[in-house]
């Protein structure tokens, strides 16, 4: 293995243009039919509102599936050092190329399989010094790092939840030196997904000791942020089921239960990572989980993907259906946006969708697809908010003396008439909704 300097290619992915937008009437192409990224949408770039960011992960990804081998095989070296170079490089070169501003990725995702604890420490420094060279020059910024605690089989029983002292130490150590990375690169947040923290069989579980086990954990990784200085948040990213059936991080409300019970919520560091795909799997709506994540102040980022309702499996597709993100981005833009989160595309073409303009083909359909949603939840919001604040102006949280009379409050209300039944007008919203789709789409044309 070389650790030298590694020359950057003139070209990666050629054939491959710019991708620039040219409208929906244009022939399909490279270029964006509707995501149109200079466009200054409330005072600033569509893309800046997006932060639309490439997973490192998903670029290298061979497309393999649970029943086969890969059908994508890009390999730039034979070196594993000069080929996880290259491939930094030739990540820097797509994103580019696709217009996204991040980039996201797993320790091992820069490194290779099978790699030691020792090597890794050693190698580390020099990815760095390469994704710094790559911001610098390209001026992409890291959306979140994290690292990769489920690939290696020794994490087959969980890596902080696992039940053995020397796993978790090694879990610990790997996280510690990609939280280094996260802080030499500035990333604005660092990612814990809890890959195969949770279990199948409560026959040979202690959910005690391993929940205890995983805020240790994570106490300690939060706790070396601090000596080193790194300043971003901590991305719990929630995921319903796979690989283990109750996952310890299934769902926002469990998240925000484990984030109250052991402290965290105290730093006021800790947010969700929020993957759509990972919500379908539990028949969790991203919309809805979106909006709870808001409510209690932890929304960081978004992992931008779609699953297939029908599979109970992780198929991580690209973003095809508008309306999934329309619904997801109104509670978003309601409340502000993403502010230093954003997209991370953890979303591939299909196995047989294996070439390099297939893969392209993908970005594009996602951040178009992202992009029209954006549009169409602006609208809806802009239609939706007048009857939303009508429907809510009686709200309160208690009549004034069911507080301070309780007696007088209860003969009053029994001296109420029988309640007039309102209407709850779904559809009524819901033909709404489908009129912003029509101004969304207006104004994408003009
Ligand atoms: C896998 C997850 C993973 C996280 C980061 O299902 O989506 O890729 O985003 O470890
Ligand atoms: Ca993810
Ligand atoms: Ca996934």
């Amino acid at each position: 293995m070389t650790t030298m300097k590694v020359e950057r290619r003139p070209e990666y992915w050629p054939g491959i243009p710019h991708v620039e937008y040219k409208g929906s009437s244009a022939p399909l192409g490279f270029s964006f039919d509707f995501y149109n990224p200079d466009k200054v949408i409330d005072g600033k770039p569509w893309k800046d509102h997006m932060n639309n960011s490439i997973a490192l992960w998903h670029l290298r990804s061979g497309l393999s599936d649970m029943f086969g081998g890969n059908t994508r095989n890009i390999v730039f070296s034979s070196d594993p050092f000069e080929n996880s170079v290259h491939w930094l490089y030739a990540m820097e070169e797509a994103a580019v190329k696709l217009r996204m501003t991040h980039f996201a990725g797993h320790d091992n995702d820069a490194l290779w399989a099978g790699i030691s604890l020792k090597e890794r420490a050693l190698t580390m420094p020099r990815i760095e010094e390469v994704l710094l060279e790559i911001m610098d020059r390209s001026g992409l910024k890291p959306l979140w790092w994290t690292q990769d605690l489920f690939t290696a089989p020794v994490f087959r029983d969980g890596a902080a939840t696992s039940p053995y002292k020397d796993v978790q130490e090694l879990a610990l150590a790997q996280a510690f030196i990609a939280l280094r990375t996260s802080k030499i690169i500035g990333a604005p947040g660092h990612t814990l997904w809890g890959g195969r923290e949770g279990f199948g069989s409560l026959l040979n579980t202690r959910i005690s000791k391993e929940l205890d086990a995983y805020a240790n954990f994570i106490w300690a990784v939060y706790n070396y942020g601090e000596k080193i200085g790194y300043k971003g948040d901590y991305y719990i990213e929630p995921k319903t089921f796979e690989p283990t059936i109750v996952q310890y991080d299934a769902d926002v409300a469990t998240i925000y239960a484990f984030l109250q019970h052991y402290g965290f919520a105290k730093t006021g560091r800790f947010k969700i990572n929020f993957e759509v795909n990972h919500g379908d799997l539990g028949g969790k709506r991203a919309e809805d989980q979106v909006a709870l994540a808001i409510h209690y102040g932890i929304l960081g980022s978004i992992d931008g993907n779609q699953g297939d309702s029908p599979v109970g499996f992780d198929t991580d597709r690209q973003a095809a259906d508008v309306i999934i993100p329309a619904k997801m981005f109104m509670p978003i833009i309601a409340s502000g946006g993403l502010g230093k989160g954003g997209i991370n595309w953890d979303a591939k073409a299909r196995g047989q969708s294996h070439t390099v303009e297939d893969l392209f083909h993908g970005k594009i359909l996602s951040l178009d697809t992202y992009a029209q949603g954006y549009m169409i939840a602006m609208h809806a919001n802009r239609l939706l908010e007048p009857m939303l604040n009508q429907r809510y102006s009686d709200s309160v949280l208690c009549t004034d003396n069911a507080l301070t009379d309780p007696e007088a409050f209860l003969r009053q209300m029994a001296e109420k008439q029988p309640l007039e039944l309102r209407s709850g007008q779904q559809e009524y919203y819901e033909r709404l909704f489908n009129k912003a789709m029509a101004a969304a789409y207006a104004e994408m044309a003009a």
